[in-house]
């Protein structure tokens, strides 16, 4: 009879512990989707959507290929697209990717307005989103786990104030053109708003135009072109990224005259070819602004989906170049 009793509460035993297994097991389970989003695999592999602007500039190019081998690199599967410049590919992308219940989706916006709807559907299906790159203006700042970038204003900051030295012995006026990044977005208006700033220091400096030029190589030759066209006089060129001002060095010899000697010509980025006409002489400043995002970004990506609290906002460290610096890093430039 004591013997029936104690083979009897030993299976019992064994059921409870089984039931418990299978519950700690269920539960796990479920902890995936209230820290990641709900992934549709088990395999414990994190998938990444990640929306990317375009394809406009060599920036651009080198941004994406450190987004795709570092997400090779940290294991993480990337589903990748790439939105030419346009908003709704943009939305369209990211409602995808909530659709197909990845983990983590990313992308760097096109223009800083517009995206809380879309944000905030990410945020109901309980997908951990990362800004990279570019920041949006959303007053919500629980729309989005971290921003990854550069400082913007920083840079047209520091392009504007290496324009006040050179030119704080001039009498006169010191014409400036203003080549632009896309309308709206958060490097157009930053570097705009800091090169101004800075150059508020010397009324003599003076902005007598300022166009868009979409980041692009073509955009900053066509704009160049007018601007030369429209003003008798011009001294200096801010372009927002080193292609426009690569287009724009077309207009300029085209028109007669020498870049980097008739014009100053300061520009963003310091992406190889950029950097290459900075040491011949083309150019005469760059304020940098690193592309290479993707290995932090994997890492706050692994992060976030493990439920960690990330700081909300990391800044890339980045630098200045005049001609000779330019000559020296040149050989080692990685992109
Ligand atoms: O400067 C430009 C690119 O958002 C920082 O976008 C990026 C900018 C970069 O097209 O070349």
């Amino acid at each position: 009879m004591m013997g029936k009793m104690r083979m009897h509460s030993a299976s019992w035993r064994a059921a409870t512990v089984l039931a418990s297994v299978l519950l700690v097991g269920t539960m796990a389970a479920c902890g995936n989707s209230d820290t990641g989003g709900g992934g549709t695999k088990d395999d414990g592999k994190i998938t990444m959507g990640f929306s990317q602007v375009g394809a406009e500039s060599g920036w651009r190019t080198a941004n994406t290929t450190s987004i795709k081998e570092s997400a090779t690199a940290a294991g993480i599967e990337l589903k990748f697209d790439d939105a030419q410049q346009k908003q709704e590919n943009q939305i369209k992308a990211i409602r995808n990717y909530i659709q197909q219940k990845v983990d983590v989706i990313a992308f760097s916006p096109v223009v800083e307005s517009g995206w809380d709807t879309v944000l905030k559907e990410a945020k109901d299906a309980g997908i951990p989103v990362i800004l990279t790159d570019r920041s949006v203006d959303s007053a919500d700042k629980t729309l989005y786990k971290t921003f990854l970038g550069s400082d913007f204003v920083k840079e047209g900051k520091l392009a504007g104030e290496w324009l006040v030295e050179q030119k704080k012995t001039a009498t006169g006026p010191v014409n400036i053109v203003e080549l632009q990044g896309n309308t709206g977005a958060a490097p157009a208006n930053d570097r705009k708003k800091g090169f101004g700033e800075a150059i508020a220091a010397n009324p003599n400096l003076k902005i007598i135009a300022s166009q868009p030029g979409d980041f692009t190589r073509a955009g900053g030759k066509q704009v160049m072109e007018q601007f030369l066209k429209a003003n008798k006089q011009i001294d200096v060129l801010f372009a927002h990224n080193d292609d426009m001002g690569l287009g724009a060095l077309e207009a300029i010899t085209a028109a007669g005259k020498v870049p980097g000697k008739d014009i100053t010509i300061i520009t963003v980025d310091a992406v190889k070819d950029g950097m290459q006409a900075l040491a011949d002489g083309k150019f005469n400043f760059i304020a940098e602004c690193s592309p290479l995002l993707g290995p932090q970004l994997m890492d706050l990506a692994k992060k976030v989906h493990a439920g960690e609290t990330v700081p909300a906002r990391i800044e890339t460290e980045e630098t200045t170049f005049t001609q000779e610096q330019a000559k020296e890093a040149l050989p080692n430039r990685k992109y």
